[in-house]
């Protein structure tokens, strides 16, 4: 990871010109527990990294106070200037008085430190340890596996609006280090092969796998680290509400008592709308459900369900 002075990247940041789309805005909470600082987040509707973020800060009642909307759909992740800000040429980015802080798991973590507000870590180093064990098979597994789910089930249909000029320069832009090691290769093959693209079937079952493990967790207490919520709790809820958005609760309902019932409080925190929903632009909400739900067949399948 590149670090630069404050200064330069403040200079660097300002000057650039992303679009301040703002679908739907309304984050939350009233009032900022935070000092003069200026907080910006570079994000995307449908990144699950960037929900999380957003959903940290909320429950954190931290305001964000620049939005910047970076179109991954689109490129826009490419550009240099947002790649001398995040060298992977993904989001979120969190950029706080001109200092970068990137990866999500050290965002939410960051933030958790830095602001006043509810606590979203234990104090109990072992509890602490628990939340841990899950923020980082969402890290090491879970998001590895959304990325293929996410791109064969849906953004793959979405990306092939592009020329074909457009879609191999897409493609040839992606880092070699981006989402997951060989992610330039990776993308082109889910895109061109659908379905078919070389083990894909593992992808699916490894989420699957991950929601049992959470069914297991939350059959003792009711949140996944314990008796509190916590940034465990925040990492998991937009990989679930991915697969709801694409029309997948199939994937526990009926299945996962205790996963749904986890879902359904995590759906009725204030923070969940604003942050996990709105900021999904329309059309790409009706493609994420139509084009996941036309998958759905094919998931069943894998998992056997069907
Ligand atoms: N490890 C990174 C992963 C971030 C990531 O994979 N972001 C995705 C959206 S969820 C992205 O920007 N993808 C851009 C692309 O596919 O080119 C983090 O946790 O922040």
């Amino acid at each position: 990871m590149a670090f630069f002075g404050a200064a330069l990247v403040r200079a660097r940041v300002q000057a650039m010109q992303f679009d301040r789309r703002s679908p739907r805005r309304e984050n939350g909470p009233a009032d900022s527990v935070r000092g003069a600082e200026v907080l910006e987040l570079y994000h995307h509707g449908s990144s699950v990294c960037a929900a999380k973020v957003r959903l940290a800060l909320a429950e954190k009642c931290v305001e964000v106070d620049e939005y910047h909307y970076v179109d991954i759909l689109a490129g826009e992740q490419f550009t240099p200037e947002f790649r001398a800000i995040n060298p992977r040429a993904v989001v979120p980015s969190l950029v706080h008085d001109g200092r970068i802080v990137n990866e999500s798991t050290l965002i939410c973590e960051y933030v958790d430190e830095t602001f006043d507000g509810p606590a979203l870590m234990p104090e109990d180093p072992y509890e602490r340890y628990r939340m841990r064990s899950w923020t980082k098979v969402v890290d090491e597994l879970l998001h590895p596996a959304c990325a293929d789910v996410t791109y064969v089930s849906c953004h793959r249909h979405i990306v092939r609006r592009l020329s074909p000029e457009k879609l191999e320069a897409y493609f040839e832009s992606t880092p070699e280090q981006s989402v997951k090691g060989a992610w330039r290769q990776r993308k082109r093959e889910l895109v061109m092969l659908g379905f078919d693209a070389p083990d894909i079937d593992s992808k699916f079952r490894l989420y699957d796998r991950q929601l049992q493990a959470m069914e297991t967790a939350l059959t003792d207490s009711p949140w996944l680290a314990g008796e509190r919520f916590t940034l465990a709790d925040i990492a998991l809820a937009p990989y679930v509400n991915r697969l709801d958005m694409l029309g997948m609760d199939g994937f526990w309902r009926d299945r996962l008592p205790h996963v749904d019932h986890w879902f359904g409080r995590i759906r009725n925190r204030p923070a969940f709308r604003p942050n996990l929903l709105d900021w999904c632009p329309d059309e790409l909400t009706r493609d994420l459900r139509e084009y996941g739900s036309q998958s759905w067949p094919q998931v069943e399948a894998i998992l056997g369900l069907a």
